[in-house]
């Protein structure tokens, strides 16, 4: 079994192409919740949500987030009564935040409430939030602590991010579908998608049994680089990493995961940095990584599944 560690539209792509290579039985993927929020009463999980319509083919691919063929009735609605209408929900998406905030107030657990959402939306494959306890991501800016979707949507990502707090991670576990997984001893190898390294993936990796369990191992982890040719292809990745002072490319991704990861793909535009990458004592391949469809994901995939599975064999 390969479990991926996903977040917005990188790991949700990625997702695809696994989804793609592997059978349900071989494949779990495990989705940040740190920018999931309580809004207009509605409990809003976006990366699951991104990761869930993408899966599903129902997401729209041009902003990223919520669903294809959307109207905005509501919304509209809302704004002529003076609603809060910064973060935008559209009619279609409101029915699944409508239907996970009934279930989590029934008290339904988030993993449980996601797997009957996937299902009806056809997915087969094990479709995880890291923990069922909330994990909240505030980011640390130059106006002060910002919970994350006000600085992400609202403020547009334009304060300057000095750092990254997971309140409620301490004491978060890891869901118990995930649990169950890990002490399987049948995974393989851990993949983390090509998202966002402080707030798609840092926060799953701030549960502290989820990151004890990486550290201690005996399987690879095999990372896809969310930088390409110096930039993010998608989101603030690579204005986060100037902002704290990293160098926002591939070789700067590689130091940051340091010793949490043991072999990179990056894209074929940073070819150059691949001896550099394996003087970080990391095993590297190149491949292109810019899925901009369905077959590209899946060819992605395929070579980080083999990547994956030629580093296993050599432990
Ligand atoms: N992102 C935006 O930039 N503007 C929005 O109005 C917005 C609404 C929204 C609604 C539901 C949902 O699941 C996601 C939504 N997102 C929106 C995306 C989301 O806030 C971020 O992309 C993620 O949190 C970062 O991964």
């Amino acid at each position: 079994m390969i479990v991926a560690l996903a977040g917005g539209v990188g790991g949700a792509r990625l997702a695809v192409g696994l989804a793609a290579a592997l059978p349900p039985s071989q494949l779990a993927i495990v989705v940040n919740t740190g920018d999931d929020f309580d809004h207009l009463g509605l409990a809003i999980s976006p990366d699951l949500d991104t990761v869930m319509y993408t899966l599903a083919g129902v997401n729209n691919p041009v902003a990223g987030w919520g669903r294809a063929k959307e109207t905005w009735s509501f919304m509209s609605a809302l704004a002529e009564l003076g609603g809060d209408d910064w973060f935008r929900l559209g009619d279609r998406d409101l029915a699944v935040h409508v239907l996970r905030t009934l279930a989590l107030r029934r008290g339904v657990a988030l993993s449980a409430v996601t797997r009957e959402l996937a299902g009806r939306l056809g997915i087969r494959h094990a479709l995880i939030p890291m923990s069922d306890t909330p994990v909240r991501t505030r980011v640390l800016t130059a106006r002060g602590v910002l919970a994350f979707q006000d600085y992400f949507v609202r403020d547009q990502c334009r304060p300057r991010v000095r750092g990254f707090r997971f309140a409620g991670s301490r004491n978060a576990r890891p869901a118990p579908p995930f649990a169950r997984i890990m002490r399987s001893r049948k995974v393989r190898a851990v993949v983390i998608c090509p998202s966002n390294p402080y707030v798609s993936v840092a926060p799953i990796l701030s549960v502290p049994a989820i990151r004890a369990w990486i550290k201690q191992r005996d399987f690879p982890v095999v990372a896809v680089s969310p930088i390409v040719g110096g930039a993010a292809l998608k989101g603030p990745a690579a204005k986060m990493m100037r902002e704290l002072g990293c160098e926002a490319t591939a070789l700067g991704v590689v130091r940051h995961y340091g010793s949490s990861v043991d072999g990179w793909v990056i894209d074929k535009q940073d070819a150059k940095l691949e001896r550099a990458i394996e003087r970080e004592g990391k095993a590297v391949i190149v491949a292109d990584t810019v899925m901009n469809d369905r077959g590209k994901s899946g060819k992605l995939a395929q070579r980080v599944v083999s990547f994956a599975r030629a580093l296993a064999e050599q432990r």
